[in-house]
């Protein structure tokens, strides 16, 4: 009888590893997503709650001299802040990043499961995010600026988010596109509050409108506005860039007064589907030039959409306010997503 088919004895039986455990009940800490901005804002989201989330833990580094991630002149951003919410999982880090400044992100395995301590299994694999399925290993990526014609964008709102994607692939709507991108990457519409929403029960349209205006404080009061509470304009306006793309719900589109070339920050999402503000000649409709990419950003947008409307006076610009819970709606971010690749 060879050793290779011999039965063991029930007492030489070899215990199962602890490892192999945690494995099969799936109680491995990983990183499920990660989501990096070209302003310097990362949100990470990790598989189950965590701990020694903190600066000590997670660092971030910019390309230094040479232009080039990886290589010993890289440099550490010391300004870094960590913010780690256990209950969603979501470790949000922020440092003053160039606009569209590659850098790189390592998460140490350091970080611990919470419900048992074993480590961050956290180096690159095929399949999920991160990890072999052996607990250790850090999670160490990079960025590179998305230089396609269609990056997406993220708004982040006090009710939720909205990815879109920006439609740079159509000629026709170039300057409607870079004017939004401009808009972003200075960080304008950061802050910016839904001011406006029309409804089709009153007027066989519905969308949802944004970024102008910081806040409705002072309209509360009746006093007007200061320069402070307004998005600072580049411009007085791009040129109409509208019919390339349909006013159908889930689309953003600009803004603009009843003259024709007068778009500057002012954007709305169409809610519904509406086609009536598609051109019918020269000079009309509204030039739509992006498209929320899923399910969760329609979801969004019924949130805000479905707001309680407020009218808080001020020469009728705030007389539609949609509000949650007797607070604005804000945009706290509005910026362009890098891609995001394995550091090592
Ligand atoms: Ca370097
Ligand atoms: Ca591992």
């Amino acid at each position: 009888m060879s050793k290779f088919n011999r039965v063991k004895s029930p007492s030489h039986r070899p215990v199962e590893s602890l490892e192999a455990r945690r494995h099969l009940n799936g109680n491995l800490l990983l990183v499920n997503n990660v989501v990096a901005d070209n302003r310097g804002e990362v949100l990470i989201t990790l598989s189950a709650p965590a701990l020694n989330v903190n600066k000590n833990t997670i660092r971030a580094f910019r390309s230094g001299t040479d232009g080039v991630l990886g290589t010993p002149d890289d440099v550490r951003y010391s300004d870094l802040t960590v913010r780690y919410d256990q209950a969603r999982n979501r470790i949000t880090i922020r440092f003053n990043s160039d606009v569209n400044a590659v850098y790189r992100v390592r998460l140490s395995d350091e970080i611990r499961l919470a419900s048992n301590n074993s480590k961050l299994d956290g180096e690159f694999n095929t399949g999920a995010v991160s990890g072999n399925g052996t607990a250790g290993g850090n999670f160490h990526f990079l960025t590179r600026r998305d230089r396609s014609s269609t990056p997406r964008l993220r708004f982040s709102t006090t009710a939720g988010i909205i990815d879109v994607r920006l439609r740079g692939d159509i000629s026709g709507i170039a300057t409607t596109v870079s004017n939004f991108v401009d808009y972003a990457n200075t960080g304008r519409l950061d802050g910016t509050i839904w001011h406006r929403k029309v409804r089709t029960e009153t007027s066989g349209i519905g969308i949802a409108q944004g970024g102008g205006f910081y806040s409705t404080a002072e309209a509360t009061n009746g006093s007007f506005f200061e320069p402070s509470d307004e998005v600072e304009k580049f411009n007085n306006g791009i040129p109409l860039q509208a019919g390339f793309l349909s006013n159908l719900r889930g689309t953003l589109a600009m803004a603009r007064t009843n003259q024709p070339n007068t778009a500057t920050s002012q954007f709305y999402f169409n809610a519904t589907d509406n086609t009536v503000l598609d051109p019918t000649g020269p000079n009309t409709g509204y030039a739509v030039f992006a498209q929320v990419v899923n399910s969760a950003g329609l979801t969004t947008l019924d949130a805000i959409y479905n707001a309680t409307t407020s009218n808080v006076g001020q020469s009728g610009v705030f007389s539609t306010l949609p509000r949650l819970n007797n607070e604005d709606i804000v945009t706290r971010r509005v910026a362009l997503q890098m891609k995001v690749f394995a550091a090592d």
